[in-house]
This record gives structure tokens, sequence and C-alpha cells, in this order.
């Protein structure tokens, strides 16, 4: 009969455990996530926890419980960092708790067996969602960040080799590097990918492809950047997942707000001023991104001819982030010419 008692004991505590678990998932999806509708889905299976947890006899759960005996009541809890930690934590706590649960009910009331075993299913799915939404609200920190956007292709480096180039470029203070090649075969733009994906990785700077969704996809890149004529954002989207940087160009405020409305994290604009890079382009002026920048709300690059010459005009007109191709991966001094800009732009609010 103590026994008995005793694993009641150690039932109740583990639906609290597990009730708790899926509170504070339901609200970090609530009120950290705005996500009201897996806020929904998380409160529906704390009900079926409990139904399931009716199958037991309510009287003998309430008879076992015994706080002030509890030997366990004094461990030390571990600070968590940031969202994404208090998510992990709970949601291993909710799986560990219904493990308990399934195995305590194998004793205590066999029908609820199978509901336990069917909710630790569902919370390791949960798991997935829940990590998947914690780097999305990541991404929105990661994407607050980098005031110097430093675009390199082959095309571009004076000959010098890409790695080299970006390596660099990441030392100068470049907080976002985008691989742009418009002539290398798949094969090739690949490797080079795969090479600065563990470039950038190690530097914890965030890397976008120019154009090719899928070798996004392939190398781990962190995002793609698409222009007017590249698959839609939603396609790219569903392709590379939430997680993803998804960029978009635009050449004025209607293409900005569309790109905001289908989703795009940021907007690059341009070409500012001409440029030999993109030749033949019109150049739009400092005044298109007067008019973009309050038309939307993401981080907003300007592009296209971008110096450390004229950049205190954009800085002055209120921009405070810029792509830049050769202004950086064109300069003798590529370290030296990144650390410029960025500081720069660092000025800059
Ligand atoms: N899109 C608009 S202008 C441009 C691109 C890719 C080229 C920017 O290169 P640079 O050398 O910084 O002018
Ligand atoms: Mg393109």
């Amino acid at each position: 009969m103590t026994r008995e008692k005793g694993l009641y004991r150690v039932f109740d505590a583990n639906l609290n455990r597990a009730r708790e678990g899926l509170r504070v998932l339901e609200d970090v999806a609530r009120f950290v996530f705005d996500d009201g509708v897996l806020a929904e889905r998380v409160r529906a299976t704390r009900h079926q926890l409990v139904q399931a947890a009716n199958l037991l006899p309510g009287e003998e759960l309430l008879t076992a419980r015994d706080v002030t005996r509890d030997c366990g009541t004094t461990y030390a809890e571990q600070p968590h960092q940031d969202a994404a930690a208090v998510v992990a934590a709970n949601v291993h706590r909710v799986q560990e708790a219904l493990r308990v649960l399934e195995e305590t009910a194998r004793c205590l009331s066999p029908e609820a067996v199978a509901e336990f075993k069917r909710l630790r299913f569902w919370a390791y799915e949960l798991e997935r969602e829940f990590a998947g939404r914690a780097a999305i609200a990541d991404k929105a920190a990661l994407l607050r960040g980098p005031k110097l956007y430093v675009i390199v292709g082959s095309a571009h480096t004076a000959s010098r080799p890409v790695p080299d180039v970006v390596a660099a470029a990441i030392r100068g203070g470049a907080g976002m590097i985008q691989l742009r090649e418009k002539e290398l075969p798949a094969r090739a733009f690949f490797e080079l990918a795969q090479v600065l994906r563990r470039l950038t990785g190690e530097a914890g700077v965030p890397l976008i492809i120019n154009d090719r969704v899928d070798i996004a996809a392939a190398v781990g890149a962190d995002g793609v950047h698409l222009g007017q004529e590249d698959l839609p954002v939603a396609a790219a989207r569903r392709i590379l997942g939430g997680r993803a940087i998804i960029g978009v160009s635009a050449h004025s405020v209607a293409e900005a707000v569309a790109a905001e409305r289908d989703g795009a994290d940021y907007i690059g604009v341009g070409p500012v001023f001409a440029t030999p890079t993109k030749p033949g382009l019109e150049p739009k002026g400092v005044a298109l991104l007067q008019d973009i920048l309050p038309a939307v709300n993401l981080p907003v690059f300007a592009i296209g001819g971008i110096t450390s010459e004229n950049v205190a005009a954009l800085i002055a007109a209120g921009v405070n982030r810029v792509a830049v191709v050769s202004a950086v991966t064109g300069a003798p001094d590529v370290s030296g010419s990144a650390a410029v800009l960025r500081k720069m732009l660092e000025g800059s609010n």
C-alpha cells in the first residue's frame, strides 16, 4: 500500500511538471513568438493531459500529495540565457514528465498509458516546432545587427581568391556576407559556397546566397537574396523554411511594400549611385531610400556605387545599412576598407 502511494506521488509530481512545462510553452508561444495558433495547440494538449490523468482515481492522487515530506524540493535551478533556453528546458521537462507518467500509469491505470505515450510523441514534434520558432526569433535579432553587408563574387575580387577576400572583409567588420556568382556553373558555385559556409559559420557571420535557393539549401546557408525576376519569397520559403533569411531587391516603394507583405526579412534598394559592377542601370538616388525607409518595417540596405567617399551623404539622409561589392572586395586593402565603412556606419543610428 505504501509503495503504491509512492507511485501516486510520482504520478502526481509528474502531472504537475508536465502541466507547468506546457503552460510555460503556451506563454512563450503567445508572448514571445506572438503565435496564437501555436499557443492554442499547446493549451489543447494541456487539457488532453488532464483528461488522461482523470482516468486515475483523483482522491488517491490528492491523498498521496505530501509536499512537506518531499525530499527533492531544494535542488538548484540553472539560469536560462534566452527564450530558446526557456523553450529547450521546458520542452524536455514535458517529455521527461510524460515518460514518467506513462511508466507509472502502467501500474496505476493501464488505460491511460497509450494516451501519455501519444502525448510524449507529440511533445517531440513540439520540440522541433518550438526550436524553429526560437530560431526565427533569433533571426530578427540577427538582422538588427549588420550594418555593412559585403557582396562577393569571383568577378569582382581583383583576381584574389574569394575565401581570402571574405575572410578579410569579416576581419574588417562585415556583418553579413553574400555570395553572388552570375557566371559560375552550379558545381563550382556550390563548392565555393561550401567553403564560405565553413568560414562564415566559424566567424558567426550570416551567409546569404544570391539567386540560387537550391545552393543556399544545399550548403545550409543562412538565407538567399532574390531579385524581382527570381523565385517569389513564398516559394523560397517553402524550400528553405521559416528560419532562412530572405532578402529582396526593391526599386520602388511599391516593390518594397510588396516584399515586406510577401515575408521578406530585409530589402536591398538601389542602385543608389551609378556603378560599373552592375552597369546600364539608372541610379535611383538617395530620395528613393528616403521614401522607402518610412514605408516598411524591415532592415533596408542601400546598394550601388557606395564608397567611403559618399556614405556620409547616405548616413545624413537617414540610411544606416549599406551593401557593397567593389568598395570592399575590389579594394587593395579589403579589411581596411571594410573597417572604414563599418566605423562610419556604426556612428550612425
Ligand atoms: N544591385 C544593385 S547595384 C549592385 C547590385 C548587385 C552592384 C553593387 O556593386 P558596387 O560595386 O557596390 O557598386
Ligand atoms: Mg537575382
